[in-house]
């Protein structure tokens, strides 16, 4: 037994069992999205997975323990009171365990949970990249080493369109990580379809890349696969309209000194601003969709017994 890790009975005898799972992470809704839409969402989209037929698990530390499910109360401390709430990576988990913090886990720290907890399937919104000026702030986001160690299918829009995304999709090859486009040849940039720039390969449903996923694991190849799924049509953001929100928010972000892991929340927040709240729309129907997508992944990858 792992002393830092509490399973929810729900989702253990679900793994046990081999009924697929689909894990969500906690930091879009700590530091993504405000609240009340960010409980909103987040029970949305456990609802959404349930619908397809698999059991969500939520994913958080609580007071120093490593919750996989998390309960509706537990849910409310990381949604009402993002102050509270440590945004925890891979390398904020051993302060966050240690010293009983309350943490939401970014995408790389949902992988290393899942990787803890059996869990191959997950779904969030974006993923974290390579950032714009990475030449001389060397911002990379933690979440593409994970991918490159850690043996989880995210579900994405892509990469969010605040990053520089040639070079996050660089970064990948070097990595080896696969970027699969959900039936689309360009990496969707998160408020819209397509960036201009190609996936790895096209596959065109959930079976096709359960098989995917079976042989790269089964080859022994460790590590992450990004499953690129573009937002829906009827919700996607006008491409001029939203590059000239994240250019009037970089330019926010830089007079203002905001570095680091503050980054994405402040950059998210400031568009969701200068869009009168019209990106959130876009941002709650992308992970909806994500996550029903990643649910149908789960559904295929355990028929085909794993
Ligand atoms: N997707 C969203 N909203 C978010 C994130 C993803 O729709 O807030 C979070 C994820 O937790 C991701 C993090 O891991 O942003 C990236 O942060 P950073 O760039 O500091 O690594
Ligand atoms: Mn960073």
């Amino acid at each position: 037994m792992n002393p830092y890790l509490r399973v929810k009975p729900e989702v253990a005898a679900a793994l046990a069992a081999g009924i697929p799972v689909v894990a969500l992470e906690s930091t879009i809704i700590s530091h993504g999205m405000p609240w009340p839409d960010n409980k909103k969402t987040a029970l949305a989209c456990e609802d959404v997975i349930r619908r397809k037929g698999a059991v969500p698990a939520t994913v958080a530390v609580i007071d120093g323990v490593l919750c996989v499910g998390l309960e509706s109360d537990e849910l409310d401390r990381i949604a009402q009171d993002p102050h509270d709430v440590v945004k925890t990576s891979r390398r904020d988990l051993p302060y966050v365990l240690s010293q009983k913090k309350t943490g939401a886990l970014t995408v790389a720290g949902t992988m290393v949970a899942c990787a803890i907890a059996g869990i191959r399937i997950f779904a969030t919104g974006g993923i974290g990249g390579v950032h714009r000026g990475w030449e001389q702030s060397l911002d990379v986001s933690a979440d593409l080493d994970e991918f490159a160690r850690t043996s989880v299918c995210v579900v994405a829009a892509g990469a969010k369109a605040i990053l520089d995304l040639p070079a996050t999709l660089e970064y990948l090859e070097t990595k080896g990580v696969p970027v699969v486009g959900y039936g689309v040849s360009e990496l969707p940039a998160f408020y819209t379809r397509s960036s201009g720039l190609p996936v790895d390969c096209n596959l065109p449903d959930a079976d096709a890349v359960a098989k995917f996923l079976r042989a790269k694991w089964d080859l022994g190849l460790e590590g992450g696969v990004l499953v690129a799924n573009p937002v829906p049509k009827a919700f996607e953001y006008d491409k001029a309209a939203i590059d000239a929100a994240i250019a009037s928010a970089l330019s926010d972000m830089n007079r203002q000194n905001v570095k680091g892991k503050d980054q994405t929340p402040f950059l998210l927040k400031r568009i969701g601003e200068l869009t009168g709240g019209k990106s959130l729309e876009t941002n709650i129907a992308l992970v909806k969709n994500n996550c029903a997508v990643a649910a149908d992944i789960a559904v295929a990858l355990a028929r085909l017994g794993r």
